[in-house]
């Protein structure tokens, strides 16, 4: 039997080496990756959110959660960034006026952990960059992650920016906190996902029909 108490409470806490050693524990209960992320990374930062409004923002708390997250993602996904270009080529970034990357880095490790080869734009990435990133990569898939909806108008842009390029055949997903709340018509994207899991499912689906 196990807990995520201990991996959440220390996340919280912005204790890095705590944290790192709970999820370490878990992962060596044989606890998947998968599980720590919906289990207790993200309910943690849900927590987080709640307690973290507009009105109420402790920058260095969360500087300090956020340095604990990265930890413990390396932790989880030790493999992550050894990727192949078996399943197809994904390129992933945050757009420009928008500085968040935990969520996109965690999106980019599990792709990458299941067989994606996943280039990485980074985060505050002009939507021209990305699309060029997609045409050079001969990408499959563009991922965008966005937390601040100031990102919207820029996340809008994406569809037509792969036109001009030629390659607006390309599927676009939208993930994170900001853009999930979201549909794809109104960001002009073909899929929106509640977290990575089911952005990872939707391309699995698009290739199961491409297949066929
Ligand atoms: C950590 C954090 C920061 C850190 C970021 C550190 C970093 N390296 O990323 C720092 C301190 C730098 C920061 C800065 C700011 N932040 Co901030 N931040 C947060 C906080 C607390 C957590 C975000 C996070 O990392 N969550 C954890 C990850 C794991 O969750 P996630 O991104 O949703 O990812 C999961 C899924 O969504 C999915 N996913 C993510 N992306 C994608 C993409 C695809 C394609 C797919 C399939 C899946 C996927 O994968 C993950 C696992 O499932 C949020 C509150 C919140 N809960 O969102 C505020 C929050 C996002 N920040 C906010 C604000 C306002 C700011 C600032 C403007 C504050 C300021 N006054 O300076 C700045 C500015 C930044 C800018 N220009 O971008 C607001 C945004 C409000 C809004 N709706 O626009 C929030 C919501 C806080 C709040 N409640 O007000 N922030």
């Amino acid at each position: 039997m196990y807990t995520m108490d201990g991996l959440i409470k220390a996340l919280l806490d912005g204790d890095r080496n705590r944290a790192v050693a709970e999820a370490a524990a878990l992962v060596s209960k044989g606890v998947s990756p998968d599980s720590i992320v919906l289990n207790g990374i993200d309910p943690a930062m849900n927590r987080l959110d709640a307690k973290c409004t507009i009105e109420q923002f402790n920058l260095l708390e969360i500087m300090l959660v956020g340095r604990c997250l990265t930890a413990v993602i390396t932790e989880i996904f030790p493999n992550g960034i050894a990727s192949s270009r078996d399943k197809g080529t994904v390129v992933i970034a945050a757009l420009e006026g928008d500085v968040h990357d935990i969520g996109k880095n965690i999106t980019k490790m599990l792709l990458a952990s299941k067989g994606y080869h996943v280039i990485d734009c980074g985060k505050d990435c002009p939507v021209e960059k990305l699309a060029e990133t997609a045409l050079n990569e001969k990408a499959d898939a563009v991922f965008v992650s966005g937390l601040i909806t100031s990102v919207i108008p820029n996340v809008r842009k994406i569809k037509s920016q792969l036109e001009a390029l030629g390659i607006g055949s390309i599927s676009v997903v939208a993930g994170g906190a900001a853009l999930k709340q979201s549909t794809p018509e109104h960001l002009n994207v073909d899929f929106v996902a509640d977290n990575a899991f089911e952005g990872l499912h939707y391309l699995e689906s698009k290739a199961a029909v491409s297949n066929n």
